[in-house]
């Protein structure tokens, strides 16, 4: 199939899985005033998620299970996939924030908190976060993959992950980073989910330990990639196909691979990155044709 509709096969799969999934923990006040005073929660939730949105995270789920031949229940990997695509969304509605990158514009349209309010954005986020723990903790697997799960989600998001890059980042505007700690802060604030995507999806899948440490190869090198070619596209592409303010890096003063390896540099980075992840798929052959697809996507993609 080819990448472009097996990637809106993927997105379009996440339409309907998604807001099932958010819906759920709400019913249980369907004959309860309390559901009228959480519409506005609700609500706030449903436009950051349902805005859009490439679903990479997402695709990277399902992809892993192609690659592996797993036998698995397709309610589950919808479950992992929504998981991971509500913690992403969380962090975007955070990221947002006046306290953080103080951005008006996500996926094309107004940043939650100013379509709603500031309290509500990190009420959404944290509500997010909550449910997508949820979700694995509840998933129909053998209770110790799930834990497995749970703390690899964790750890991904929290401090030693996302939490911790985005703390370095804050901590690092206006301020010169050498190479090598500009790429852990990457590592950990854009590519420690992006490698949970595909690590959590190989254990609900029961990869083998080699199998896991090949994925993670894979993981590791297009997260960083991803990273690279953002600040690529804030300085070569435009608002409108960002959907997000461009140069925005630029005027807040961060560090970027461009700025400390020139736009050429940065290019031939992402490159190697792409090649290393390719090398890593080697012993999946065809099966994972998704994987080594969404590399290339990851490296070319315009917005
Ligand atoms: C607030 C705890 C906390 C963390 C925020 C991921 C992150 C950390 C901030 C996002 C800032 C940002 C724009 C990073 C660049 C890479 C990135 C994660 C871009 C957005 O991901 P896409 O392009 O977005 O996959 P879509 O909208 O397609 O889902």
């Amino acid at each position: 199939m080819p990448f472009d509709a097996y990637l809106q096969q993927c997105q379009q799969r996440l339409q309907t899985a998604l807001p099932n999934r958010l819906d759920q923990p709400y019913s249980e006040f369907s004959d309860h005033n309390a559901n009228e005073h959480l519409a506005r929660l609700f609500e706030a939730s449903h436009y950051s998620l349902m805005n859009g949105g490439k679903r990479v995270r997402a695709t990277l789920v399902y992809a892993t299970a192609q690659a592996l031949q797993a036998d698995i229940d397709d309610t589950v990997l919808d479950s992992i996939a929504c998981a991971i695509e509500l913690i992403h969304a969380y962090s975007l509605v955070h990221d947002d924030l006046p306290a953080m990158d103080d951005d008006d514009l996500r996926r094309g349209k107004p940043t939650c908190h100013i379509a709603y309010d500031e309290a509500t954005a990190i009420l959404v986020g944290d509500g997010l976060q909550s449910r997508a723990f949820e979700l694995i903790a509840e998933l129909q697997l053998p209770a110790q993959r799930c834990l497995a799960m749970v703390k690899q989600m964790a750890a991904a998001s929290g401090p030693r992950g996302m939490v911790g890059g985005q703390a370095i980042d804050l901590a690092s505007v206006n301020r010169t980073l050498d190479l090598h700690t500009l790429q852990t802060m990457h590592q950990l604030k854009t590519g420690a989910l992006i490698r949970a995507a595909i690590g959590l999806s190989a254990l609900a899948c029961g990869a083998s330990t080699q199998q896991q440490q090949h994925l993670d190869t894979y993981g590791k090198a297009i997260g960083l990639a991803f990273q690279v070619q953002d600040d690529i596209l804030d300085i070569e592409g435009d608002t409108a196909t960002l959907g997000k303010t461009q140069g925005a890096d630029v005027s807040l003063n961060k560090p970027t691979f461009p700025s400390l390896l020139g736009l050429d540099g940065a290019k031939d980075l992402a490159r190697q990155l792409h090649t290393q992840a390719v090398a890593a798929l080697d012993g999946f052959g065809s099966h994972g044709d998704a994987l080594h697809q969404l590399s290339n996507y990851i490296i070319e993609r315009q917005h």
